[in-house]
């Protein structure tokens, strides 16, 4: 028989009893994080199945079940929509996959308090050779009227306003970390047991790191301050322990994730062909941001930092810079933000 450690809290235990310091509370934001750990037990089943597309069936095509095969990132859409729909906390969402944000019109969706944006399957491209991916999420308490339906102004919000935001990584074991501004905690997906368990309790960020991640291909694009600040990373320096390591998955939850509990810095700079950089604000910079910031980390877009940011349309793009505090220092005395 297995027997199960009752020293560790599952997802579902660990948020209910955070509500108990807070006796108004209505139950909403750990229902959404349910919701939400529902979807990616789903869409975990799917990505570790990816590798036998070729016996079921390519995406797009029909599998010997007869059945359609879907592309991943649209599984993954689709089940984070569903779940949310369904649920009792969500007014509606915006999803890197979609054009447009989507106002759920029931009466329930109308009530609830939050909304969700989120990168159902970041780094999709990986998927093909088994590299971890992920999904990012962000909440924001609404700001249109609680009864009516939700408007773009519910999800156009800076980031410094997340209530919660967090990640789930698909990877040697699956875990969901998530921040509110109290902590941030890991769940490691128990496959026994089908549920997270609290593995990483109050993660906090270390103050330096000795990893740096960038794409090495893009250097001669990127503007001399970024190149001047690489060029430091990979010096001998007895300070800083420098040299650093370079590490770059190019999967971006696999890339922060490390550097988050490693300590390190990640960076997606702007280039001459794309200033703006590749990463969306809302769906990928903003989340990381709030977790990192909640973690002692801290995160800029090169000018601004990243939380500040005004958001003006759903898919913007941002270069991004974020890491352990001590290296973002160094990277914006670099980057002239530090007099
Ligand atoms: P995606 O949202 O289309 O998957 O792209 C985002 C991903 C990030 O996870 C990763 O950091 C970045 O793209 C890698 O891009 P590049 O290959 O240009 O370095
Ligand atoms: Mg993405």
């Amino acid at each position: 028989m297995t027997t199960i450690n009752r020293n560790v809290s599952t997802l579902d235990e660990f948020t209910i009893q955070q509500l108990r310091d807070f006796p108004h509370a209505t139950g909403e934001l750990s229902g959404l994080l349910r919701d939400i750990g529902l979807a990616a037990k789903r869409v975990n089943v799917e990505v570790n199945k990816a590798g036998l597309v070729d016996i079921l069936g390519e995406a797009g095509t029909i599998n010997v079940q007869g059945e359609d095969v879907k592309k991943l990132d649209v599984f993954a859409n689709n089940q984070f929509t569903g779940v949310l729909q369904h649920g009792i906390s969500c007014a509606g969402i915006a999803s890197e996959e979609l054009d447009d944000y989507v106002a759920f019109n029931d009466a329930v969706s109308r009530n609830s308090k939050y909304v969700c944006l989120y990168d159902p399957l970041d780094g999709s491209g990986n998927i093909d050779v088994n590299v971890s991916i992920g999904t990012i999420f962000s909440v924001y308490r609404r700001v249109s009227e609680i009864g009516t339906v939700a408007t773009a102004a519910d999800f156009l919000q800076p980031g410094r306003k997340q209530v919660a935001a967090g990640y789930i990584i698909y990877g040697s074991s699956t875990m969901l970390v998530y921040a509110t501004r109290r902590g941030v905690n890991g769940f490691t997906l128990d496959p026994s047991i089908g549920e997270f368990c609290l593995s990483h309790p109050n993660i906090k960020c270390p103050e330096f790191g000795k990893i740096y991640s960038v794409n090495h291909g893009n250097f001669f694009q990127y503007d001399p301050a970024v190149q001047k600040y690489i060029d430091i990373c990979q010096k001998k320096n007895k300070d800083t322990g420098g040299p650093y390591t370079q590490r770059y998955i190019g999967s971006m939850v696999a890339d922060v994730h490390r550097n988050l509990i490693k300590g390190g810095i990640f960076m997606y700079p702007g280039t001459i062909d794309k200033p703006k950089g590749k990463l969306r604000l809302l769906y990928e910079c903003n989340p990381f941001a709030f977790i990192a910031e909640v973690a002692g980390g801290r995160a800029t877009n090169g000018k601004d930092r990243i939380l500040d940011v005004e958001p003006t349309e759903l898919h913007q793009r941002s270069p991004m810079f974020i890491g352990s505090r001590g290296m973002m220092d160094e990277l914006e005395e670099c980057l002239g933000l530090k007099k």
